[in-house]
């Protein structure tokens, strides 16, 4: 490195560089009971091993109270029944006795106070499971279509998504040594001091990079919205290969037209005995061309758009020694999850459960976290989290089926009508109290809003009308709202920016409709739009496919971006 390139790039290159190992001083501060937080370059380091120091917002008044998040790898978010009951005994005892569903089918551990975070990482070490590379400049969590019914090669598809999941790893032995032996890195071992990943070399990547894998017709991985995708081609019932995508991302900044959300672009086809190398190909050219002096201008979204698909094929090309295949056709028609009972591949039987904004937990008469508690002791059922932040129950004998229906109801949950027909389609972020970059409620805030929308909706006969309606506390898109039918994306305390026109398939980005709309405002803001949604639709016509025929037609805001009308 060059001085001057040196003195551009950011403060987490400077910090990668320095210790590739990424074992910064975790281990000594750690075991220092009298601090109850990490350093700031601490605070970067700790992400790749899936942990982010945070504090509740909600008491910054009085005094900063330090806690943390811990994100799982759970590739596919498949998890064995035991090892659903270490997550919910070390959430119960450590964390805040909820556990959250991730939009890439993980689970989050949040309120760990810092004398807890060893013992818990110790305990989803020893159940089998990981939180390394979960957070990071590294490839994250790799999502899989959830529902054991999707098609006859699901396992196929799971299978090489754990694959790419663990090719993709950072072999740092940082993460074991800090969390499964509970000692500091070993520095005077050769292997530690002149460490350098093989892969993502001692810089790894300029920002995060993700994976996801869907079959179509079901999207229910939001693929195109990921760095890289695999898109499942069968060909006279078997998995051939994949189309791989890339350079699908969506987050931006409000006031900084230079990042936007961009739904990824198909490449080419794979073999499934290609996909490894790929996959390394394609991280391998986010890692040399990725921006690494800006930080908001660093993921791949931005090499694919300004350098162009065929300068990017041509890249791979190079690296691999082989041309990819041309992309085979396919179609997408929905995305969204399966609820309630239905029967598996294999004659067993799956039951989706509707989670509303993904965190499981006990509340009021609805005791979820105590009704999964005890059919997962009893019945041991494989746990499957959905990018919808739902969950599967499946390989469950038909024969229990109505007690574990019995199980749930006496906890307050009905598993014929779950929840509403705008909640089952939803998703929120996080945001408040936890999440450091929120600016406004999100996952706290939509269960109201949706209920006023939806009396809205009856009020215009519209009450049997799915809409996808997704919202984030800022604009980094947790929870993709640029790719719903509706979109809240918060812009203030109390404020929200609202998009339209995404559709089922999840293949389209929505567009600004109003900025800055007050939570009071967003229902008379909608009703209008509503209004003649009713009146002008075709049959059967969805609200993201009307706005994008009818309501855009002539309109000058961007898919995506901000209206400059
Ligand atoms: Fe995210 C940062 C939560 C999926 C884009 N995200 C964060 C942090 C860690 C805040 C922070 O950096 O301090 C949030 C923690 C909140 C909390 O208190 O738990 C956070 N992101 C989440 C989760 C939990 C949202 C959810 O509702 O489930 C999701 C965890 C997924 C997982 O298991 O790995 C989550 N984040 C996403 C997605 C959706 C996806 O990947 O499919 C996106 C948009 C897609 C993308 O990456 O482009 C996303 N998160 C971001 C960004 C913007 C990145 C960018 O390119 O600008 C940030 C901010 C950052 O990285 O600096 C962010
Ligand atoms: Fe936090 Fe923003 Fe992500 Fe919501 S979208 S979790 S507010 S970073």
């Amino acid at each position: 490195m060059s001085a001057s390139t040196e003195s551009k790039l950011t403060h987490n290159e400077v910090i990668k560089d320095a210790i590739p190992t990424l074992a910064g001083n975790i281990a000594a501060t750690l075991q220092d009971a009298a601090l109850d937080r990490f350093s700031e370059d601490d605070t970067q380091f700790l992400k790749f091993h899936g942990i982010y120091q945070q504090d509740d917002r909600d008491k910054r008044k009085t005094a900063k109270q330090f806690m943390f998040m811990i994100r799982g790898r759970i590739p596919g978010g498949v998890l064995s029944g035991k090892q659903y009951l270490v997550f919910d005994d070390l959430a119960t005892r450590y964390g805040n006795q909820t556990l959250r569903i991730t939009s890439r089918q993980s689970f989050q551990f949040h309120g760990v106070v810092k004398a807890g975070l060893g013992k818990l990482m110790r305990g989803i070490n020893d159940a089998l499971v990981d939180t390394l590379a979960a957070c990071g400049d590294v490839n994250r969590n790799v999502m899989s279509p959830p529902t054991p019914a999707t098609s006859a090669f699901g396992t196929e598809v799971l299978e090489d998504a754990r694959r790419v999941s663990t090719a993709l790893l950072p072999k740092t032995k940082a993460y074991h040594s800090i969390w499964v032996e509970g000692v500091q890195l070993n520095l005077e071992d050769p292997s530690n001091k002149d460490f350098e990943d093989p892969l993502y070399g001692k810089t790894y990547l300029p920002r995060k990079f993700k994976t996801a894998f869907a079959i179509p017709p079901l999207n229910d991985t939001d693929v195109l919205t990921n760095c890289l995708g695999f898109i499942a081609i069968e060909e006279n019932g078997k998995l051939t290969g994949y189309n791989l995508t890339a350079g699908g991302g969506l987050g931006m900044s409000h006031g900084n037209a230079e990042t936007y959300p961009r739904v990824g672009d198909v490449i080419g086809f794979v073999t499934p005995g290609q996909l490894i190398e790929a996959s390394r190909a394609v991280l391998m050219v986010h890692r040399d061309f990725g921006d690494r002096t800006n930080r908001k201008h660093a993921r791949l979204k931005y090499v694919l758009e300004e350098k162009g698909v065929e300068w990017f094929r041509a890249e791979l090309a190079k690296r691999l020694g082989w041309s990819l295949a041309a992309a085979k056709p396919f179609r997408f028609e929905r995305q969204g999850d399966v609820f309630g009972w239905h029967r598996q591949q294999d004659g067993r039987m799956f039951l989706g459960l509707y989670v509303e904004t993904g965190r499981i937990k006990d509340q009021g008469s609805c005791r979820l976290m105590s009704a999964l508690r005890e059919i997962v002791g009893r019945f041991s059922p494989e746990i499957r989290l959905t990018p919808s932040q739902n969950l599967v129950l499946s390989g469950i004998q038909p024969s229990d089926q109505s007690a574990i229906d019995a199980i749930l109801k006496s906890h307050g949950i009905d598993t014929v009508s779950q929840g509403t027909i705008l909640g089952r389609a939803s998703m929120a972020c996080p945001a408040l109290p936890t999440c450091g970059l929120a600016l406004a409620e999100s996952e706290r805030y939509l269960p109201g809003l949706l209920a006023r929308i939806e009396a809205l909706l009856a009020e215009l006969h519209l009450g049997n009308q799915e809409i996808i309606v997704r919202m984030t506390g800022c604009p980094n898109g947790c929870a993709r709202p640029y790719m719903a039918e509706i979109g809240f994306v918060g812009k203030a305390p109390g404020k929200y920016n609202v998009y339209l026109g995404g559709n089922e398939a999840s293949t389209r980005l929505n567009r600004v409709f109003r900025e800055s709309v007050k939570e009071t405002e967003i229902v008379n803001e909608l009703r209008p739009v509503l209004t003649r949604f009713s009146q002008e639709r075709q049959t059967g016509e969805r609200f993201g496919d009307w706005c994008d025929r009818v309501f855009w037609k002539d309109t000058v805001s961007q898919p995506g971006g901000v209206s400059k009308a």
